[in-house]
């Protein structure tokens, strides 16, 4: 069946950025010369000395290696902040809105953004940070979060965001991973009603950090706060105190600008690491041409600071194009389900840009909460972190687009810095749930899974591989440029390999069908089923334990948990719970077990590898068609896990 289009309006093609013309002759040049493309792009932002080198890259397993305007030096808040005071000086930088409705927006200048950005580097200078040393943030959506993560790049020094729903012990393997000098906390983070405790996590956390680590905390709500001379820092007072001047530092264009941990299919998860010009330059061209950003718009990205789409789609990318960004501390349904559209029509938003999970969510709460709002002021609608279902991509596009707004599904990665593939909304006819087309720079290939092979035309189906280097690419993993090596440039040589599976269907557009990894994706949240099976084995009770994901209404993946006990121990109601809290406190919230069943034991191979094939199937409650079992090590475990099941 071919699924229905939805072209953009003759007057939206008219006036876009780029309509379908000119994405095909830009996208043809991008292939064509990639070299003359990136070199042109490169002039979006301003560099202190400008690159005469725009690409180096080597694909080759063992010597992989991606660099991009390397001998060009630049700083990022400059870009963001200093180069649009001439003309924008008290054009509204950031809008901000508290979890509370009831509390005041805020509405921060360029002009008061350079002082506050300024204020907090000196803070941070005065902490002793310099250039190319570590600071992680573990911060609420608050303005600060912007301040620090631009006055870590105003100074040189790399930060390292850590969403405030992970737990102390995320927080305290970050800081140690990155080796941090100083955590920027606050002392609460109200979301949704509820405060989380931020200060009195850090401190759980800091427990197990070098005692030289500095604590440098933000008031958010005036709460309570333990509090340690030796360590804590009020920001706060320090602030006041420091000049609202600091010099931009100049950086090459492949210095580090931030690490942001995000999970794999093995181990535990990585540190992305981001450079300074590449990903700007990428963050900058796809925030203005996907969502077709003009000079006056009103732009809000739902996401936490916490995720990539925070970095590139909050800060980097709309602040590099002097745009008015939201950013909202709050949840989608608080005080209740109009809050997004509430928002939207306070701040006469332009274009929109959120998760699938966050729509089905909504959608389940009735039409009456979008169309009491005036949602006339939309233009373009945005979805990312997973697959949209049709049944929601449509609700999207009828109740709160009003059939007006095309809906870009932008299909990219932590790894990738920026959009990869989406459609551009003056360019391109849009299919509920495809990702359409590939952004300017981007030759997706099609594998056959297991010889590698290209699987050339369309009506095909395999893994998803990008065939070149763009800027906005991740150029290793922290501390460990083997495990970059060997994660994505292994399995598939001479390419970067997404871990995602996709289809091209015959016209030659982009389907995203889901990991092909053992990473699930919980409410747009990203996840390795190891991290929550290693969690669930420290537990003293557990002998063994296999996680994968599972079919689920609004979280798209839920968390789906075999678990072995140690004999003697007898499984219950409390232990179910007990696990559930210990692995929220092992790695927080968004880690929390849905189905836990008690297995005696798992399926495994003859060489002891558990078979995680048959485990998604019964989980997905598809037991029917397990496929081939005769490698099995006991068939009747199988039988007893198919009993059990419980996803019925
Ligand atoms: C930006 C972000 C990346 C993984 C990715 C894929 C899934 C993201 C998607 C999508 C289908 C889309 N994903 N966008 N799947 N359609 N539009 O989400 O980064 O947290 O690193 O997750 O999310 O599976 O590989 P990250």
């Amino acid at each position: 069946m071919t699924p229905k289009t939805f072209p953009p309006s003759a007057e939206l093609a008219a006036q876009a950025h780029v309509n379908e013309a000119k994405y095909n002759e830009m996208y043809a040049a991008s292939i064509a010369d990639p070299e003359g493309f990136w070199r042109e792009q490169g002039k979006r932002v301003d560099w202190i000395k400008p690159f005469t080198q725009v690409k180096d890259v080597s694909y080759d397993y063992g010597k992989v290696d991606i660099n991009w305007y390397a001998d060009g030096t630049l700083n990022v808040s400059a870009n963001c902040i200093d180069r649009h005071l001439d003309k924008r000086r008290h054009q509204t930088a950031i809008i901000w809105e508290p979890d509370n409705p009831g509390e005041e927006t805020l509405h921060i200048t360029y002009d008061e953004l350079y002082r506050r950005t300024n204020r907090m580097a000196n803070v941070l200078k005065d902490l002793g940070v310099g250039k190319g040393d570590r600071v992680v943030l573990y911060m609420p959506m608050i303005p600060e979060a912007a301040y620090a993560m631009l006055a870590c790049t105003r100074i040189g020094a790399i930060h390292s965001i850590v969403f405030a729903g992970f737990s102390p012990d995320a927080l305290s393997a970050r800081v140690n991973g990155s080796e941090a000098k100083v955590v920027i906390t606050a002392d609460e983070a109200p979301r949704g009603g509820r405060n989380t405790p931020l200060k009195a996590n850090a401190d759980i956390a800091l427990q197990s950090c070098d005692a030289s680590v500095k604590c440098l905390v933000v008031r958010r709500t005036g709460g309570d706060v333990a509090w340690n001379d030796a360590r804590d820092v009020d920001y706060n007072a320090m602030a006041a105190k420091a000049s609202p001047e600091c010099a931009p530092e100049e950086m090459g264009a492949e210095d580090p600008l931030f690490i942001l941990y995000t999970s794999g299919s093995t181990g535990m998860p990585k540190g992305v690491v981001h450079t300074t010009g590449g990903y700007l330059v990428y963050a900058s061209l796809t925030h203005e041409t996907t969502f077709d950003y003009r000079e006056g718009d009103i732009y809000w990205c739902t996401a936490d600071v916490g995720w990539v789409t925070g970095h590139s789609y909050i800060v980097y990318g709309p602040l590099a194009n002097g745009a008015t960004t939201l950013m909202f501390e709050g949840t989608p349904t608080y005080p209740d389900a109009s809050r997004f559209w509430q928002v939207c029509e306070k701040h006469k938003v332009n274009q929109f840009y959120t998760a699938p999970t966050a729509i089905r969510a909504l959608m389940g709460q009735g039409n009456e909460f979008v169309e009491k709002c005036d949602l006339s002021s939309l233009r373009v609608l945005g979805t990312v972190g997973e697959p949209i279902n049709p049944e929601a991509w449509n609700w999207y596009n009828e109740v709160v687009g009003g059939g007006r707004c095309p809906i870009v599904d932008t299909w990219w990665q932590t790894e990738t810095g920026g959009h990869l593939m989406t459609p551009l909304p003056g360019a391109h006819a849009t299919k509920p749930g495809s990702a359409m087309k590939p952004f300017f720079g981007i030759e997706p290939v099609v594998l056959e899974p297991t010889t590698g092979e290209e699987i050339k035309g369309n009506g095909v189906e395999g893994v998803l591989c990008i065939k070149d280097s763009w800027p906005g690419q991740m150029r290793t993993v922290w501390g460990d440029h083997d495990r970059f090596m060997q994660t994505y440039f292994a399995d598939y040589k001479g390419y970067y390999f997404t871990g995602d599976g996709c289809r091209r269907d015959e016209d030659g557009d982009y389907w995203i069908t889901g990991r092909v990894d053992d990473v699930i994706n919980v409410s747009g949240h990203r996840m390795g089923t190891a991290e929550v099976e290693s969690a669930l084995v420290a537990h003293p009770k557990v002998a063994e334990a296999a996680v994968v994901g599972y079919p689920h209404d609004i979280k798209g993946q839920g968390i789906y948990c075999y678990v072995t006990l140690m004999s003697g121990e007898t499984p219950s109601e409390e232990l179910r719970k007990e696990l559930r809290t210990w692995v929220r406190s092992e790695i927080g919230p968004i880690a929390s077990p849905d189905l836990i069943q008690w297995a005696p034991g798992l399926p495994k191979t003859r060489s002891g590898k558990i078979m995680r094939r048959i485990l998604r199937k019964i989980a997905e409650n598809d037991y029917g068609s397990l496929g081939d079992t005769s490698t099995l090590a006991e068939p009747a475990v199988v039988d007893d896990l198919i009993e059990n099941r419980m996803n019925r």
